[in-house]
């Protein structure tokens, strides 16, 4: 893919181009935490964007996709949100011009094969890959994770998602084979080896798409916001759900609506949850570690809301097999994937039969994805050294 977007590139504008690859993100738990000043368990994945760029001396950034084969140019005067993938990559542009940071008109393909809608991240993987690549180009210094938060400020100003900060994190902080734990509060990381030969890590992709992913999305946010705020009459202390306790939230549940106790009691349970897997990761315990991930399923479906019968029959479908330790939905849910760790040597087994049960019950087959954790957002080496020339 990338020679292919480095080929069409040069076709188009005549020059040689800088070549990021930026991937989508797993999870292995942690759903929902990440606004909560929680934890969470990402890594990111095969599955990638590829840029390819190059200044064109002008104020226009022209944008070519692959993946719709259309062009599409918008002024550097003149960023504001926009139907459409270009809205992720203004969104970028805008932050950047926001902070100061200068931005000249550029040309631009980009490519990729992250399903979209599929809770991959194919958005913070847009988003990453293009703050690395002006970084580059421009030679801003940002360090990661100022260009995570830049990535974050452009998924909320622009798209208008209310996201947390794991999937632009994981997009540039990945290492391969490894799964890194975030505090979201205070930005610290650690990484952990995924080390388990004896299994894959599986994506089944349910096909289904829900247009009120985004908006849900930020109601669940307000709703978590709600129960910090009853918590807090009785208990300043607590800034945001991390600080809560299940008896805190108890002792405030008559005064809260049934939803937004559910949301509160489900995000409470999940960061501690995280933290027993990570304990459990080290001690590779993979077995209880899966058991935690249908728990984190349980919570996402009944007290969360964020499943869908599809996803829920997905991780049905991986509790009657013996081969997999642990599954659940993954994202912000409301359709898209679920994550199985399964043993390696009847990967095909349950591909087949994943596929089989869920075409009988839906009329559609699921697309299945045998992942690997692959390093974070790249600049390609070969295209890294950027001559004055494609200034
Ligand atoms: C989406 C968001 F972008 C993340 O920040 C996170 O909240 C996730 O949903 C749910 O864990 O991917």
């Amino acid at each position: 893919m990338i020679q292919q977007t480095r080929e069409k590139f040069i076709t188009l504008f005549g020059k040689e181009p800088l070549i990021v690859v930026s991937p989508g993100r797993i999870n292995l738990i942690g759903e929902h935490t990440d606004y909560n000043d929680g934890f969470v368990l990402p890594a990111a994945i095969d599955k990638k964007i590829v840029y390819a760029v190059a200044l064109n001396n002008t104020r226009k950034c022209n944008v070519h996709a692959v993946f719709t084969n259309e062009t599409v140019s918008f002024d550097l005067e003149h960023v504001v949100p926009t139907p459409g993938w270009i809205n992720y990559l203004m969104g970028v542009v805008y932050q950047l011009q926001q902070g100061n940071y200068p931005v000249e008109g550029f040309d631009c393909v980009i490519a990729g094969d992250i399903p979209v809608g599929a809770g991959l991240s194919s958005s913070a993987a847009v988003e990453g890959g293009l703050v690395a690549a002006l970084d580059h180009i421009f030679r801003y210094g940002m360090s990661r994770m100022e260009m995570a938060l830049l990535g974050q400020r452009a998924e909320h100003s622009f798209p208008g998602v209310k996201c947390g900060i794991m999937d632009q994190f994981a997009n540039l902080h990945g290492k391969k084979d490894q799964v890194v734990r975030l505090d979201c509060r205070s930005l610290e990381y650690e990484y952990f080896p995924f080390d388990f030969p004896d299994y894959r890590i599986v994506l089944c992709n349910s096909m289904v798409h829900h247009s009120l992913a985004s908006s849900e999305y930020n109601v669940r946010r307000h709703q978590c916001e709600e129960g910090v705020k009853a918590i807090q009459v009785l208990h300043p202390e607590v800034k945001s759900l991390r600080d809560a306790t299940l008896p805190m939230l108890e002792a405030v549940r008559t005064q809260l609506p049934a939803k937004v106790y559910d949301r509160c009691k489900y995000v409470i349970e999940e960061i501690q949850r995280v933290q027993d897997a990570t304990t459990l990761l080290k001690a590779g315990d993979l077995k209880t570690f899966g058991q935690l991930m249908y728990a984190t399923h349980e919570g996402l479906s009944s007290l969360y809301e964020v499943s869908c019968p599809e996803l829920d029959f997905l991780v049905s479908l991986a509790k009657e097999r013996e081969e997999v330790t642990g599954a659940r939905v993954m994202g912000g849910g409301f359709g898209g994937c679920t994550i199985n760790l399964v043993r390696q040597d009847k990967v095909e087994e349950f591909r087949s039969f994943v596929t089989d049960r869920y075409q009988q019950q839906y009329g559609k087959a699921p697309e299945i994805y045998v992942t690997t954790i692959q390093n974070g957002t790249v600049i390609n080496t070969d295209t890294a050294d950027f001559p004055d020339e494609r200034r």
